[in-house]
């Protein structure tokens, strides 16, 4: 048993352990939002490249909770991040991280950081709700809750549009090259729409604000790729097993990982393709490949997984028909949406249900479930919308909308209550208790145009599609609904 106060984690025990001198690194990115996919991705490829760079340490910033400052503070924000395959396990101690702030109470040291010439990135993993937008549209939301705080008091922001907006704000005024502004979320393209959202945000307030970013300053779209669960006591307790130390936040991933990044930076970057990042003039083709495959089939299987019981991916794509549909959904009705020449789309399916088939990765059902209102114009409607055009079918893509329908109604196959974790949730609970038939409530959740737009919410096939799968999700239930399609 390792006792967590003698054995904690920290730079006199870990230093042998990082690859270069840490006290040489000193901060060249602020990132929002600290969560598990940041420290398992970004933060990784920076600490491959700090031993030949060091200017470009992490300040990290989390925006809603203190929790993982006060993890890591006592430990010099080092982390253990524990890669799984399906064999071998390994452990790195990661050290890019410098300081962690906590918006709420350090506001100024933040803002204060941000428009420090030393810092030429600010990069954000806020998570799809984190852009304050409406997902159908990519818009900001003028009536969400931060942006109306913000709006009426830009110096004291509390949202991320609104910090990069200020800080942008202040560097203008002081005379200080802006820094590039790197969206690392799942978001279509993230880069683009992280700059039309902090315009319109900055344009409410400053007309020359909103030029001055419009010209200026660089946004550009990322592809990110890892898949990161939240780590559970499990974790940490294998950790300190495995690692003779007690780390109060450890992260656990998969041993893939990938970054495509548009080169288009406002100031300096680091060489990111010394450490395996691709630089590319154009990021869609990799985004919408990553987007429509994988996080479409990830909500794919999280609906129906969760509906019929399964806790885990790794359990639900064990169940041979639930992985056959992931499989021919991809094959016959993402890739014929997908442009030309962006690699073999077959390989690329079956690497992917590789890795959802990882049984060293517990990544919940429930937890990529979560805020379906925001993720399912990116990974699910887009596709379907593309076959609409072209008068393809949509069957599949229809049973998962069908499946989040079933879903966010908030009560399972055994009459238990699910915890429905999205922005909209109470308004989807609401349609689904004013309930009746299935037409009723298809119709009542294709008025949510957050996240259909008119021309698919008043699609006659798209509609047809989803009451028929809600009929069968709701009297044969998911396993049933999933096992009469393999048939
Ligand atoms: C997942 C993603 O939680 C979710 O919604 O689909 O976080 C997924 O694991 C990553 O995008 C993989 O790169």
């Amino acid at each position: 048993m390792i006792d967590p106060l003698r054995s904690r984690l920290s730079e006199s025990n870990a230093a042998a352990s990082i690859r270069y001198d840490r006290s040489r690194v000193t901060p060249g990115i602020v990132h929002l939002g600290l969560g598990a996919f940041h420290r398992a991705h970004m933060a990784a490829y920076i600490d491959d490249l700090l031993g030949a760079d060091p200017n470009w340490g992490i300040i990290g910033a989390s925006l809603k909770r203190p929790d993982t400052r006060d993890a890591l503070a006592p430990q010099d924000f080092l982390y253990t991040l524990v890669m799984r395959g399906g064999s071998e396990t390994r452990y790195r101690i990661v050290g890019a991280l410098l300081d962690i702030l906590h918006a709420g109470s350090h506001r100024r040291n933040l803002l204060r950081w941000m428009t420090d010439p030393a810092i030429r990135i600010v990069s954000l993993t806020v998570t799809e709700k984190g852009y304050c937008h409406d997902p159908a549209t990519g818009r900001l939301s003028f009536d969400h809750p931060d942006i109306i705080h913000d709006l009426a008091a830009p110096d004291n922001p509390v949202s991320a549009p609104g910090l990069v907006a200020r800080a942008l704000d202040l560097r203008r005024a002081a005379g200080i090259v802006p820094f590039t502004v790197l969206s690392c979320d799942n978001l279509p393209e993230n880069g683009r729409t992280t700059a039309a959202i902090v315009t319109e945000f900055a344009a409410r307030r400053d007309e020359k604000l909103a030029r001055h970013i419009e010209a200026d300053v660089a946004f550009p779209s990322t592809m990110v790729d890892r898949i990161v669960p939240a780590t559970t006591e499990e974790d940490r307790t294998s950790v300190a097993e495995a690692t003779g130390r007690y780390d109060a936040w450890p992260v656990v991933t998969e041993p893939f990982t990938q970054w495509v990044i548009e080169d288009r930076f406002t100031a300096q970057r680091p060489s990111f393709e010394t450490v395996g990042v691709e630089l590319v003039a154009d990021v869609r083709p990799h985004e919408l490949k990553k987007l429509r495959m994988l996080n479409g089939s990830h909500s794919m299987l999280a609906y129906l997984g969760y509906l019929a019981g399964f806790e885990f991916i790794s359990d639900t794509v064990a169940d041979p028909a639930f992985r056959d549909l992931a499989h021919t959904f991809m094959t016959s009705e993402v890739m014929e949406t997908l442009p030309p020449n962006i690699g073999d789309l077959a390989a690329y399916r079956d690497a992917l249900l590789d890795r959802f088939a990882n049984p060293a990765l517990k990544h919940r059902t429930w937890q990529i479930a979560m805020d379906g209102s925001q993720k399912l114009p990116q990974r699910l409607l887009g596709t379907i919308r593309d076959r609409l055009r072209l008068g393809l079918p949509i069957s599949r893509g229809a049973l998962a909308v069908a499946a989040w329908m079933r879903y966010v109604s908030g009560i399972d196959e055994t009459g238990r209550a699910i915890d429905v974790r999205d922005p909209l949730s109470a308004r989807l609970r609401a349609i689904a208790r004013s309930g009746g038939s299935p037409d009723n409530l298809v119709d009542g959740f294709l008025k949510v145009h957050e996240v259909f737009d008119t021309p698919l919410a008043q699609a006659p096939d798209f509609r047809t599609a989803l009451i028929d799968h809600l009929e069968s999700l709701v009297h044969l239930g998911a396993a049933q609904t999933v096992r009469s399609l393999a048939l």
